[in-house]
């Protein structure tokens, strides 16, 4: 059964529905919140869901090599004791189609479709400050009351499509991999331009190699990689996991990262160069987001990750044939692991290929797309398939696409016209009873992010049972407490280098016009989840609460 076969129907044009939460977006945080909430609190709670099927950004990703860079055993729901020892993973980083497999096998399993809306964008969510509940729109004409509301939206879920001249004349054929065709896209013997090389230009351009006629891809900054070194999941590691999930799952927490693994204890300035040297190539070896932690300090001191990012540099050097290729590709403008660092299966070697070709567009810039193909300050480039792979209008995109409102009317946009205000990524001063999932503020992306989703559920959850129970009937985050959070986030960042990658979706780098502000959370996990926790044992300190009134409307909403 798939969310495609099965579905809540929607309430159509004009209709209306009241519940006690309205969760927008279906994918690992939005299924799970409506688990926790309905089935654990007993609330009434609707999700409605933009895709036609459950799974977020497995849903839309659905490019050819699009595979998660965490380990599929690991980047998995944890919640459930059952879940986690019944499935099974058939390879170490899981494709999406096996994700989005195991995500539709959760929806069945938690019975989830039931309250699951699909094919529905919310438009607006406008907050009545008399009645403490706020009012959503969808773009199918519906309204939909609720108490509370929570954005479970992704951070990487609004697509950049980049503005560039002409692509509307555009003869060939185009897509974005974030809004990829379900149907597939064909490649075969055709001439295919691929723009971008992030995480995601990094997965799909060997693969496209291995279709195309030709390939040529047009490369704006050079990249860090690291082999990924994939394989046919081991039966007996994944016995020695399931055997062991409670003791993973417990360091998944400890961890800044939320990888169940230590990060090493050595600086990378205390060991002698042959030492070094002998652990990057071990690291190199075994692969994956791993040799970020090959030292303790490979994120917050230059001169140590000049060696990680020295190393990688001469990898490049290694394998791509062409001198001149090479030094094109090879990274200078960021230190390694600054920028969110990729993972791939043979992204170097396929510049090697006869059929690759390499297009710097810094050192001669996209001019036009024309109906042709692109034109650049040097040449123009025929194509039959354009695949911008340009990543996201990352962390807020996904809100500011919508017209959310909150007290006095103020809308979210003006809010965070200067950057992202959150208090710990959970909540925003002035949107009361509205809670953010790996919103701006949190951990998120920088952690394995459904170990920071399934804390910030467990984390909404627990609050709204705390209101509950305590007759309270709105939540709001103080300004002060947003202030000191926001500030928080600055000084977490500013102890680390990743503010040096001026081009980083970190910081909104790489949107034109968007504002320099570094978004996520970067003082790490442990101390994160001991923060939130701190709050909480504290009457939710930061958060103005307000009682109850007795109402027949407020009423439905008590146990
Ligand atoms: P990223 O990491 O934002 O990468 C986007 C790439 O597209 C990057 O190389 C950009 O170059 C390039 N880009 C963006 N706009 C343009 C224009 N206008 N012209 C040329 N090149 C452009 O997105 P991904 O989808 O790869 O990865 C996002 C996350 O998804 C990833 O980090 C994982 O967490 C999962 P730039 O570097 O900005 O010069």
């Amino acid at each position: 059964m798939t969310g495609l076969q099965q579905n809540l129907p929607k309430t159509g044009a004009g209709s209306m529905g009241e519940f006690d939460v309205i969760i927008i977006g279906a994918g690992f945080a939005g299924m799970y919140m409506l688990h926790r909430l309905r089935d654990g609190l007993g609330l009434s709670a609707r999700v409605l869901e933009a895709a036609s099927g459950v799974g977020g950004t497995w849903h839309w990703n659905r490019y050819p090599g699009a595979r998660c860079d965490s380990e599929s055993y690991y980047y998995s729901y944890s919640f459930s004791e059952e879940l986690q020892q019944e499935w099974e993973w058939t390879e170490k980083y899981a494709a999406q189609p096996e994700i989005l497999r195991y995500l539709n096998y959760a929806a069945d399993k938690f019975d989830l479709r039931r309250d699951i809306q699909l094919g529905t964008r919310v438009t607006s969510a406008i907050f009545d400050e008399d009645g403490n509940r706020w009012e959503i729109r969808t773009d199918g004409g519906e309204r939909f009351f609720a108490q509370f509301l929570i954005t479970a939206v992704g951070g990487l879920s609004a697509a950049n499509v980049p503005d560039i001249k002409g692509l509307d004349t555009f003869e060939g054929e185009w897509c974005h991999t974030g809004e990829w065709p379900q149907e597939g896209v064909d490649f075969a013997g055709k001439r295919v331009g691929v723009v971008g090389t992030g995480s995601t230009g990094i997965q799909i351009i060997p693969k496209i190699a291995e279709e195309a006629g030709h390939l040529t891809v047009f490369q704006r900054t050079p990249n860090y990689s690291v082999p990924a070194r994939n394989a046919p999941m081991d039966p007996a590691f994944q016995e020695q996991v399931k055997a062991n999930y409670d003791e993973i799952r417990q360091k998944q927490r400890k961890t800044p990262a939320g990888h169940p693994w230590d990060v090493g204890k050595k600086s990378a300035l205390e060991v002698s160069q042959d030492e070094r040297q002998a652990m990057y190539e071990a690291a190199w070896e075994r692969g994956s987001l791993r040799f970020r932690s090959t030292f303790s300090d490979l994120i917050i001191n230059k001169e140590a990750n000049d060696t990680a990012s020295e190393f990688i540099r001469s990898k490049i050097r290694e394998i791509v044939e062409d001198p001149t290729v090479a030094e094109t590709l090879t990274p200078y403008d960021h230190p390694y692991a600054t920028k969110r660092p990729p993972i791939d299966t043979d992204y170097f070697e396929t510049y090697n290929r006869d059929n690759v070709s390499l297009v710097d567009v810094k050192s001669s810039p996209i001019q036009e797309i024309t109906p042709k193909g692109i034109r650049t300050t040097d040449a123009e480039y025929e194509l039959d398939v354009l695949v911008f792979a340009t990543g996201y209008d990352a962390l807020t995109g996904a809100y500011l696409r919508m017209d959310i409102r909150g007290k006095g009317g103020r809308s979210l946009k003006e809010k965070w016209e200067a950057g992202p205000r959150t208090y710990l990524g959970l909540q925003i001063a002035g949107f009361p009873n509205m809670f953010t999932i790996v919103g701006p503020g949190s951990p998120s992306i920088l952690t394995n992010v459904p170990t920071s989703i399934e804390h910030h559920v467990e984390w909404v959850s627990d609050c709204i049972e705390y209101m509950r129970e305590g007759g309270f009937e709105r939540i709001e985050a103080n300004v002060d407490a947003e202030d000191a959070w926001v500030e928080r986030v600055n000084e977490a960042a500013g102890r680390t280098l990743l503010p040096m990658a001026q081009s980083s979706w970190f910081l909104g780098g790489n949107i034109p016009g968007k504002p320099r502000v570094f978004m996520p959370y970067a003082g790490g996990l442990p101390t994160y989840i001991q923060i939130c926790d701190e709050v909480a044992a504290k009457g939710y300190e930061g958060f103005a609460l307000t009682a109850q009134r007795s109402t027949a409307r407020d009423g439905a909403l008590k146990k």
